[in-house]
């Protein structure tokens, strides 16, 4: 009776193991991918057709034809009345507008994550209009949680011969850098120069493997077992808040595969920094063969730290992918950068007043 006694848990010890796994589970990060217009809505095929561990896709467009395509793992038409899943045609008040017409629908599929990237190309209608306007919803939604959230735009600007739509563009960046946490920006140029030989659609891939490469990866970082965890505080750390960011993804083979994987990395960015020592914050992600050393890890953060200044906050995660035996791959994420594009288009948006 006695020893029965003994091994009798005390209430408390049960309430307070009850409280940590309810928070325990409060604090899993719960991550979404949003594509909106063409350009999103193909990275998102990109990502589920390669599959991702812990994250929700999801595809969100005007035109009906484009978004059947598509592969995610919700697809949601918007602005059917406004639109009659025909596009927006390039203007983005309409994409805006579509968006709101089916905003509960969209805000709901996605305000359960709390690390949301939305993945646009900007110059078009829906994608630089309704992911403003998304950005918005989700933004004052968020308002009201108490738990805090990382909106993250995905975006690419367009080529110098789509003139129409280079103001659209910048106007839409400079309302998402306002209301999202960082904005990732690709510019479609540097694809001219990285793979310019390669024919237009296969360039366009380039840019959709960089973004897809970066959604997968921080996604299975965050929620799956890593060599080095990043967590959501880590990201946190470095992207609320943040302006703009630039990403490059490098491979490397062999011996100084790891040197070589950051080289081509900085050198592939697909962002035109205007002065990287203004830099705020960096994310490098390393990932290589089972063979991956944490000497080898370490030195590439390394690497990149030398050109930063030295109050920029870094961040770094590793992982084991079985298929890169002998090689690496490493991703870079300078956040807080200054864009030599918007700069130079700064003046002419002032002068042409936009109706949008
Ligand atoms: N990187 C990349 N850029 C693309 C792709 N498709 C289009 N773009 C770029 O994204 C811009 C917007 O194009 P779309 O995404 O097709 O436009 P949308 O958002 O669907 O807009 P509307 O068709 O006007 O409703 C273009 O001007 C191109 O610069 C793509 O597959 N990859
Ligand atoms: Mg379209």
């Amino acid at each position: 009776m006695q020893k029965e006694k003994a091994l009798e848990t005390p209430q408390s010890f049960i309430e307070e193991e009850e409280r940590i796994e309810q928070f325990a589970r409060l604090c899993e990060p719960s991550i979404a991918a949003a594509g909106i217009g063409g350009a999103g809505c193909n990275v998102i095929s990109w990502v589920k057709e390669r599959g991702v561990t812990g994250g929700k896709l999801v595809s969100i467009n005007t035109d009906a034809p484009h978004l059947r395509m598509s592969k995610a793992d919700r697809r949601i038409l918007i602005g059917e009345k406004l639109t009659k899943g025909l596009g927006c045609g390039g203007y983005p008040e309409l994409g805006e507008k579509a968006l709101c017409e089916s905003a509960d629908r969209v805000v709901e599929e996605l305000c359960a994550a709390n690390i949301i990237f939305l993945i646009a190309g900007l110059g078009g209608g829906t994608g630089t209009g309704a992911t403003v306007a998304l950005a918005e919803k989700l933004r004052k939604q968020f308002l009201s949680l108490p738990a805090p959230h990382l909106i993250v735009g995905v975006v690419t600007l367009p080529f110098d011969v789509e003139t129409a739509r280079m103001d659209i563009a910048k106007n839409g960046l400079n309302r998402l850098k306002g209301i999202c946490d960082t904005v990732v920006v690709i510019d479609n140029n540097r694809l001219v120069k990285i793979a310019g030989n390669l024919p237009f659609r296969e360039a366009l891939g380039v840019a959709n493997t960089t973004i897809g490469k970066f959604v997968k990866g921080i996604t299975e970082t965050i929620t799956t077992a890593s060599l080095i965890n990043l967590d959501y505080a880590d990201l946190r750390a470095i992207m609320e808040g943040s302006g703009l960011a630039s990403i490059g993804i490098g491979e490397g083979k062999g011996e100084g595969r790891v040197e070589q994987a950051v080289e081509r990395a900085l050198n592939g960015r697909l962002l035109d920094i205007e002065d990287v020592t203004k830099a705020r914050g960096l994310l490098i992600h390393v990932s290589g063969g089972e063979d991956l050393t944490l000497y080898e890890v370490n030195h590439a953060a390394e690497i990149v730290k030398r050109s930063l200044p030295p109050k920029a906050k870094v961040v770094w995660g590793a992982r084991v992918d079985e298929e890169l035996q002998g090689s690496a791959s490493v991703m870079a994420v300078i956040t807080g950068v200054e864009s030599a594009f918007l700069r130079r288009h700064e003046k002419r948006i002032g002068r042409l007043k936009l109706p949008w």
